[in-house]
């Protein structure tokens, strides 16, 4: 089995090597940080464990030994990563304690593994961190000054591990440890849109990782290295394939290339699952139907999960795109979503597997506005799910744009478990050509209120199932890495992957504090740097939305999702359009969802609902998705809304002149390559921003019939 990061270890120990120079040169004394390397390719992510600067003096007292109990794979894993890692932290081997207990030990194990932890009766701390947590504790064992990294599981433990190795990647004191971790949701997995020909649906950083060609002979040493990128941010499970599923998956030949993945993934903690094309039963299987109610089609289903489950016994389950874009479902035999997912997870049921069904769905004849569609279908069937599905949701209502008001299906489902769909992929949000942080983004979600049992029922507690409690909680990323040599084409997109993994552990943790640790672990540990680079992944994403779809604006694109195509009126459905979204015409812009209009905004709970409905209390940054206004209505600035929309627009392309700008000022304080690497992306976001700009203000500027004020930099 092939679980040791052959390319992570050789990169990681020719960093360490190269970097050691620097650290044992200044061990001891109060040193500079050593200059950065010249040439990262961005490959090992955040785990490149560069020496800390300052703080390795205080942490070699702490960390002068290593010891790992435990036989198992994971243990292995753990053992390696320390190891590894703490050597080119601290610029020197730190030996391993395996049978007795010095000074200075980090002793990492299960009370299943490890006597000394058993021995320490934790008992009631270890209970409340479930199976997954971990508790890191400095304490003494005997005489000796210890830090114990313990769980109740050895991937609980792998995962305290990289908890402690991220305090010494960004600085943080380790002396005094006492802390106790759990995740706040039991699915976090990635979502890879990948297709069996190597292509990736909305993929831009190359070629699917996924060798079918070799499998399950060949095991690229790629599928550990993301395995333990996954591990280190808590991330749970994958999905393999696209939604977009081609059915031939569940062949058996196919399953068995599948198994070998989830063999090397299972030290990891990181579950296999798959998504199934609804049709599967004929396509695959030769069943005359796929109608969920046919015996046939439930047997075939049941023998298929068995068959699953005896070549991969910890499968996670089936993820669903149903009736969505010319997929099938059941509704193409008459049945509902609700009876659809049963169908498969009656067969997951034995097994303890799951179904996430789609609520991404937009059939035209539940109602003329796209955004209505998914809450309208999916309520009706609240309730009538097994326990074992989850409904899937996408953020907002319509499809990962820039900004969306939060899916009304969020504290929407009562008696069924939601969870949340978040895209890295970038998809609307430039691709791996803009620099967009979207911790920001996530967290704007995640913070919402939807009221649903009163004030503070934000999308995080429903997602916690603190809100509406049920059994399955999860989050999921529909995500970026490829065969590009730094896993996402753009160093930065590596931070929306990073972000996913943090918040799906806790959506309560800051958007700045994600930006923090990962620009330490990933670029430099030095303070001013690190602030200036976490200062402007804070202000991306905003900048990005002001350039592109402001005030609520919304899909103003065409087929590729990347240019401004605010005249596109004609694709196969008119919800593919632009105009069908912005309406704008020389009576003013946006669409009408208030109760005057199409009565979206009362599918949100009171007073989310009437705050969406007055146009004078709706959050501008919403407002033209609820709200069609005249081109002079007076906004809370005092400008007219064309001027405010103009003045958005120029302010995001001098946002993005001045994120290159920054950057450009960061020459030789972090590597050359991928400083270049970055720069060069930015005169394409720069170039891009201004054609955002011009394009859609010429545009509306027709229907406004008013000129381009110019832009604040212009009139000084
Ligand atoms: O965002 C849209 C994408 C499609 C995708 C679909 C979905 C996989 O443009 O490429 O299909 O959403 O989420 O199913």
């Amino acid at each position: 089995m092939n679980m040791t990061r052959r390319e992570f270890v050789a990169v990681g120990l020719a960093g360490a090597a190269g970097l050691c120079v620097g650290g044992v040169a200044g061990a001891g004394n109060a040193v500079e940080p050593p200059p950065p390397p010249v040439g990262e390719d961005g490959y090992k992510l955040w785990l490149r464990y560069a020496p800390p600067g300052d703080a390795a003096k205080n942490y070699r007292p702490v960390v002068r030994r290593i010891r790992v109990d435990g036989s198992s794979a994971t243990s292995g894993i753990i053992r390696a990563e320390l190891h590894s890692a703490a050597a080119a932290l601290l610029g020197g081997a730190v030996p391993s304690n395996e049978n007795d207990l010095a000074d200075g030990t980090v002793l990492v194990g299960t009370p299943g593994n490890s006597a000394l932890i058993r021995d320490l009766n934790w008992v009631a701390d270890l209970a409340a961190v479930g199976n997954e947590g971990f508790i890191i504790r400095s304490t003494r064992i005997g005489n000796s000054p210890v830090t114990v990294i313990a769980a109740n599981t050895e991937v609980g433990a792998l995962y305290g591990t990289f908890h402690f190795l991220r305090l010494m990647q960004t600085g943080r004191p380790i002396d005094r440890l006492d802390l106790a971790e759990r995740p706040a949701l039991q699915l976090r997995l990635m979502n890879h849109w990948d297709n069996p020909n190597g292509t990736i649906e909305r993929g831009y950083a190359g070629r699917s990782l996924w060798q079918w060609d070799e499998l399950p002979g060949k095991l690229s040493p790629r599928y550990a290295d993301y395995a333990l990128a996954c591990a280190s941010i808590g991330i749970n499970g994958a999905v393999i394939n696209n939604v977009n599923a081609d059915p031939r998956i569940l062949a058996p030949e196919n399953l068995r290339k599948v198994a070998a993945f989830a063999d090397v993934w299972r030290p990891y903690g990181v579950r296999m699952y798959l998504c199934a094309n609804f049709a599967a039963p004929m396509r695959v299987g030769g069943v005359p139907t796929a109608d969920p109610l046919d015996q046939g089609v439930a047997d075939w289903w049941k023998a298929k999960a068995d068959e699953i489950y005896g070549l991969i016994p910890d499968f996670g389950g089936f993820l669903v795109k149903a009736n969505s874009e010319g997929q099938p479902g059941p509704k193409t035999y008459g049945r509902t979503h609700a009876e659809g997912a049963n169908v498969l997870a009656d067969a997951l049921a034995p097994h303890k597997g799951n179904v996430m069904w789609r609520a991404f769905v937009y059939d035209e004849d539940v109602d003329p506005d796209r955004a209505k569609r998914a809450y309208i279908e999916f309520t009706k069937l609240d309730g009538q799910f097994r326990p074992n599905v989850a409904v899937q949701v996408k953020n907002g209502a319509i499809d990962f744009m820039p900004r969306e008001p939060f899916h009304p299906l969020f504290g929407g489902m009562k008696q069924t478990p939601v969870i949340a769909e978040i895209q890295a992929t970038q998809e609307y949000l430039g691709q791996a050509k803009h620099l967009v942080y979207l911790g920001t983004m996530w967290k704007e979600f995640l913070d919402s209120d939807t009221h649903a049992k009163g004030s503070g029922s934000t999308v995080a507690k429903v997602l916690a199932g603190q809100v509406h409690p049920g059994h399955l909680t999860g989050m999921v990323s529909v995500t970026n890495p490829g065969l590009h040599r730094n896993w996402c084409g753009h160093h930065f997109s590596q931070s929306n992957w990073y972000a996913f993994g943090r918040l799906a552990w806790n959506p309560e943790l800051s958007a700045e504090a994600i930006a923090d640790e990962w620009t330490r672990m990933t670029f430099t540990n030095d303070d001013k740097t690190a602030a200036v680079i976490r200062d402007l992944m804070m202000g991306s994403r905003e900048a990005f939305v002001n350039y592109t779809m402001p005030l609520g604006l919304h899909h103003l694109i065409g087929g590729d999702h990347y240019a401004p195509r605010p005249w596109n009126d004609r694709a196969l459905r008119s919800d593919w359009t632009a105009t069908y979204y912005h309406k704008a015409s020389e009576d003013g812009v946006g669409f009408d969802r208030t109760k005057r209009g199409d009565h979206a905004v009362e599918q949100y709970f009171p007073p989310v609902c009437d705050l969406f409905d007055d146009i004078a209390k709706c959050p501008e940054k919403h407002l033209l998705w609820f709200h069609h206004c005249a081109w002079d209505y007076r906004m809370k600035s005092g400008k007219m809304l064309w001027d405010e929309l103009c003045a958005k627009y120029q302010a995001g392309a001098e946002q993005a002149a001045a994120l290159q700008q920054t950057w450009q000022s960061l020459a030789g304080k972090i590597d050359s390559r991928r400083h270049q690497e970055v720069a060069d992306r930015l005169v394409i976001q720069v170039a891009d921003s201004a054609k955002w700009r011009d394009q859609i203000l010429e545009y509306f500027g027709r229907f406004s019939k008013m000129p381009v004020p110019r832009a604040s930099s212009e009139s000084k």
